[in-house]
């Protein structure tokens, strides 16, 4: 199957850390990480005030389940020194499991897609990089809900470095 990730930092090196990230998760079992789009630098989403993060997204292939994705995701955030913090509030790295193919799941540990997704200038900006012109699994057309979503986000490097 095919998935996108979002991921995200804002303390610490960020961009080692989203860099670091990619390689941690192409090392998990069953996850293989196909591309990356550019990094961006965005605005806290969440009313929180803190420092700007690094947001990029990454395109795997995985024949996991959902829930062992969603576990691998949370492996990879726990080896980067992610603590369970503050809702909304800075974290080190965040992994978010956007899309899985055409797939819904809908369980009280994962939803996809992800519910927040076409809200978030974060999200949508990097998916552009990968997906041209994306959909969700009902059809929904993510540019036109673009135009809503909030947030600056301003492009920051190249992409992130794939096997
Ligand atoms: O949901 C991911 C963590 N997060 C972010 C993020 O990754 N980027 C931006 N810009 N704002 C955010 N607020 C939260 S919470």
């Amino acid at each position: 199957m095919d998935a996108l990730l979002g991921i995200g930092s804002n303390l610490g090196d960020r961009l080692a850390t989203l860099q670091r990230a990619a390689d941690l998760l192409d090392a998990q079992p069953g996850v293989r990480v196909i591309r990356s789009s550019r990094v961006f630098e965005t605005e806290p989403v969440g009313g929180v005030e803190q420092p700007e993060f690094l947001n990029a997204v990454l395109e795997i292939e995985t024949d996991l389940a959902p829930r062992d994705l969603l576990t691998a995701t949370q492996r990879v955030e726990s080896a980067l020194g992610r603590t369970r913090d503050i809702r909304w509030g800075p974290r080190t790295l965040d992994v978010d499991v956007l899309l899985i193919d055409e797939l819904t799941v809908d369980d009280p540990a994962l939803t996809v897609p992800h519910p927040r997704m076409h809200e978030r200038a974060f999200v949508l900006v990097p998916l552009l990089d990968l997906r041209p012109a994306p959909t969700l699994p009902d059809g929904t057309d993510l540019l036109r809900v673009r135009l809503q979503a909030d947030g600056a986000v301003h492009p920051y490097a190249p992409p992130l470095r794939t096997p």
